[in-house]
């Protein structure tokens, strides 16, 4: 008999269903029809492989409305946010369809014969998905790691993993072989750690809390097993003087609240220039006293809803509680896991709220004094995965952009993730990159051939 894990709707704490945890067993088997199911895979002529991948993003297209309502309910997104993580799916498989036609080697002029490259697929790829974001991190996954030729069994959290499920029996439905995108919901401890101990899985790429990501690295290291980590952020948002203070002030809250601030993305500190600051309050505090808060599932006009769970809502309380609340928005009442937007101001770089990862909806706002105060501030982190930079200089904004230790910045604008670009993060945000144009390379290994003649 397998463990159920009870998933809750996070608006109103009502359970909604039951879902069985694979045992270790399950998961040893998942992976040997994965690892049978590659060779295959990998066989299959590229242009067909781009065809199915095609037909599989079609099938979600089709399916966008029922995939982010399952999202809705079992992880209290918003609507907007919903639909765009269900597009997102079917863009990147459209992306990486292009892919399989595309892996090309190099030849490599050498004394004494020909020499060329091939980018082999690396077999079973175990792919750990954290609840934040499951169905545009999924796809980060195994949307590269199948157009290159891999097969893949995926775990989602066990907080959220209906639409990963869905997406598992979409991917059949578009044609793809059994085995080759297998979805396994189960604990972290039994089917994640069996990716990593699992000699057959050939590469892990996880996202996740920093603690359990060093776990996964050093468990990687025994069988020097490829990884991939995306960990946490403290990302910076800097609003220079010179920039239009209300438009800053209205983008900021929508650069941290958004998913109610579980996004690794989040820009979680503002950073204003002194002679702007008090003005900068100004604008910011009715942006945050009117960000609409409601329960996403009856509000399609809701612009953040709960946390996921009432273990992250008591992480989050725990640091409002040693922290001095300038000023926050509203929460509807209910049972559901509920924190309001909140504005922290602090002038002590070493408080906790102003260097831990909070995962909620709670923004620290500092004042710096120059250009380099800035930077200094905003690189005085363990982490380095986003940010933002508010100013009408552009050649300071890049200058900026390129001076602060983090692997995705942007100027005048909060976009952090696009699937066309390289995403990942600097020191402790992470190691490798996804996404982009080069991310089915990363699941290959690249091989030389000499030919002597
Ligand atoms: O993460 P975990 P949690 C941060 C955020 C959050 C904190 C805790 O600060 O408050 O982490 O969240 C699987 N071997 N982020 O505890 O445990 C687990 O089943 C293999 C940032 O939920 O890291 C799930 O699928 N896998 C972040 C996934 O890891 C294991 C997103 C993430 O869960 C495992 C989420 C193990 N030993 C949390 N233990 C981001 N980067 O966006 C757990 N897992």
């Amino acid at each position: 008999m397998s463990d159920l894990f009870t998933l809750v709707n996070p608006a109103t704490a009502v359970p909604i269903q039951d879902v069985p945890l694979a045992s270790l067993g399950e998961a040893d088997a998942a992976i040997a029809a994965a690892h049978e199911a590659f060779a295959s895979w990998r066989a299959v002529a590229p242009g067909e492989r781009a065809r199915l991948l095609r037909s599989f993003a079609a099938v979600v297209d089709a399916h966008v409305e029922e995939l982010a309502g399952l999202e809705v309910r079992n992880a209290g997104h918003t609507w907007g946010n919903a639909r765009w993580e269900a597009g997102n799916v079917r863009d990147c498989l459209n992306y990486y369809a292009g892919a399989p036609e595309r892996m090309f080697g190099r030849q490599i002029p050498v004394p004494g014969g020909t020499d060329v490259t091939f980018h082999e697929p690396l077999g079973v790829v175990g792919i750990i998905v954290p609840w934040n974001f499951p169905m545009p991190v999924a796809a980060w996954g195994f949307a590269p790691a199948l157009a290159a030729g891999n097969t893949v069994v995926l775990k989602p959290a066990e907080l959220t993993p209906l639409t990963a499920i869905r997406l598992g029996e979409l991917a059949l439905e578009a044609g793809l072989p059994e085995h080759v995108l297998t979805v396994l919901p189960g604990a972290g401890p039994v089917v994640g750690e069996r990716f990593v101990t699992h000699p057959l899985v050939r590469k892990v790429t996880f996202t996740g809390s920093t603690a359990v990501g060093k776990r996964i690295m050093a468990g990687c290291a025994e069988q020097v097993k490829r990884v991939t980590l995306e960990l946490g952020g403290k990302s910076a948002n800097i609003v220079f003087a010179d920039t239009d203070l209300a438009t800053a002030a209205a983008t900021a809250p929508y650069a941290v609240f958004d998913n109610a601030g579980q996004d690794c993305c989040a820009r979680s500190r503002i950073l204003v220039e002194r002679s702007a600051y008090d003005e900068f309050l100004t604008h910011l505090q009715p942006a945050v006293e009117g960000f609409r808060v409601a329960v996403p599932e009856t509000d399609e006009g809701a612009e953040m809803g709960p946390l996921i769970s009432a273990g992250q809502q008591a992480r989050v309380r725990s640091y409002l509680d040693e922290a001095e609340v300038a000023f926050a928005g509203t929460t509807p009442g209910g049972d559901g896991f509920w924190v309001p937007p909140s504005v922290v101001t602090v002038d002590d770089p070493g408080a906790r709220i102003w260097r831990e990862e909070v995962f909620g909806p709670v923004v620290a706002v500092m004042p710096f004094d120059d250009e380099g105060h800035a930077v200094e501030l905003a690189n005085a982190s363990d982490y380095g995965l986003s940010g933002s930079i508010f100013t009408d200089d552009l050649g300071r904004g890049l200058r900026v952009a390129r001076a602060v230790e983090a692997g995705n910045l942007s100027v005048n604008s909060h976009s952090a993730v696009r699937y066309w670009t390289p995403f990942g993060g600097y020191k402790q945000s992470g190691l490798g990159r996804e996404l982009g144009p080069d991310a089915p390379m990363s699941f290959t290994e690249e091989k030389n051939v000499f030919i002597s003649h």
